[in-house]
């Protein structure tokens, strides 16, 4: 079965056509120990297409030059196709302002600008950061800073056995000292897709700002800031089919406009004397030095090559691996699923009693599978269900069904070696 059926309306069914996709990707054709790769490690990051790879090659070979500086034709080329991905971010995104649109190296520092531009000079004691027991170390630790550094209390909402956040809990934690609720949509070691519109909009009722880590969420399903009503919201490009070194933070204006800059350079002032800089408008204003143009523009060539796709389709044929492989791994013996929400995203963590992580991801490489093996950058949820470590199988547009039937038989192989 290399291309299905995916429902799309209730009458309306469509064919997914993932035999002609992963054309798009040569490295799906590289041989792994003599097997065929099945490439499940997508939550990781992502393989790229023809598309960004030509991008990529095209900038380099006919208009690079440095951005924002230079009065010569090529770096007015490159200056053109950089702003140019700017805006196809935010339109990506539905945000209203490509000066909303910052580039950053990724997810990670996307948190770490909020932290310490929007947070640092703001929090003082007395003062609550709320975050959850599902966040990735990039949505956890830069907090702890900001609370070290302001005197701020950071407090956890918890979550269920099935990897859902206690929703009244987070109610009766969010009030008037709430200062920022900073929350993972997709859930990395879970796979759990949160109830975003809910959170924000109580969050918002006390006052407080919002910051949304969509790392794992962008590549999977529509995302329209404006909609979500957040304040800001990070995303890196790796994980959406774009280049590594560039990420994305969308910032509302006027909270943009009333934040410091975090680092000072090239770009990102407008005048210099020895006594005083005149900072740069937003976004230029955070982003200071030379940024990763070929990044900017190889990350909007994935986001064309997405939107060509139509991310309502991607996100059924990825629901539809979703629930085959729970389906396939549920029927495995000794076999945990980690993280049973109803609403999940496209990743499945588990644990096989008996058989560490690392054996079934080391095992599973010997016949061309790649997974993720590890605490996956969450130690807490890794405490949470007293496990070390899970192997995580993650999907993307261009896996397949068959792909899911090879990952079975291969944890059947993984079982029957350890019964040895
Ligand atoms: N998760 C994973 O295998 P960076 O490294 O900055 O591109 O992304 C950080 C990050 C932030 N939030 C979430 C929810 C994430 O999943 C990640 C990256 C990878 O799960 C690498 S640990």
């Amino acid at each position: 079965m290399s291309s299905f059926m995916v429902k799309r309306e209730e009458n309306e069914s469509v064919q997914f056509p993932v035999t002609q996709i992963r054309k798009d990707f040569p490295i799906l054709d590289t041989e792994i120990h003599g097997r065929k790769l099945v490439y499940l490690d997508n939550a990781a990051t992502t393989q790229k297409p023809v598309a960004v790879l030509n991008a990529l090659a095209w900038y380099y070979q006919h208009d690079n030059a440095n951005v924002h500086r230079g009065v010569h034709t090529l770096s007015e080329q490159a200056t053109r196709a950089f702003e140019a991905a700017r805006e196809t971010v935010r339109h990506f995104i539905g945000a209203g302002h490509a000066q909303e649109i910052i580039f950053v190296r990724s997810t990670t520092e996307a948190i770490n600008l909020v932290a310490q531009s929007f947070a640092r000079p703001r929090l003082g004691p007395g003062d609550e950061i709320l975050i959850t027991e599902m966040e990735h170390h990039s949505n956890i630790v830069p907090w702890q800073m900001i609370r070290d550094q302001t005197g701020a209390t950071l407090r956890v909402v918890p979550i269920n056995n099935k990897g859902e956040l206690l929703m009244d809990v987070f109610e009766q934690m969010v009030s008037s000292r709430t200062r920022l609720v900073a929350i993972t949509q997709v859930s990395n070691a879970l796979g759990t897709l949160n109830p975003l519109r809910e959170i924000i909009h109580k969050a918002k009722s006390h006052g407080a700002t919002v910051l949304v880590d969509g790392a794992q969420a962008v590549a999977h399903l529509p995302v329209n800031v404006r909609d979500l009503d957040c304040d800001f919201y990070a995303f890196s490009g790796h994980k959406l089919y774009g280049p590594t070194g560039i990420g994305i933070l969308y910032g509302r204006a006027d909270l943009l406009e009333s934040m410091p800059p975090w680092q000072g350079g090239g770009d990102m002032i407008r005048s210099v004397t020895f006594e005083h800089t005149e900072y740069n408008d937003i976004p230029y204003k955070f982003e200071a030095g030379t940024p990763d143009i070929a990044g900017a523009i190889g990350l909007a060539a994935a986001i064309h090559y997405l939107e060509s796709l139509n991310l309502v389709q991607v996100h059924a044929h990825e629901q539809a691996l979703l629930s085959y492989a729970t389906e396939k791994l549920s029927g495995l013996p000794n076999l945990r699923i980690i993280g049973e929400a109803p609403r999940k995203s496209s990743l499945i963590s588990f644990v096989v009693d008996g058989i560490h992580p690392h054996d079934i991801g080391t095992i599973l490489d010997t016949q061309g599978i790649a997974i993720r093996t590890g605490h996956h950058c969450a130690m807490p949820i890794m405490n949470h269900y007293g496990v070390a470590a899970t192997a995580r199988a993650s999907f993307a547009l261009y896996n397949t069904m068959e792909e899911i039937d090879v990952l079975e038989s291969g944890l059947l192989e993984v079982m029957k070696w350890f019964k040895k």
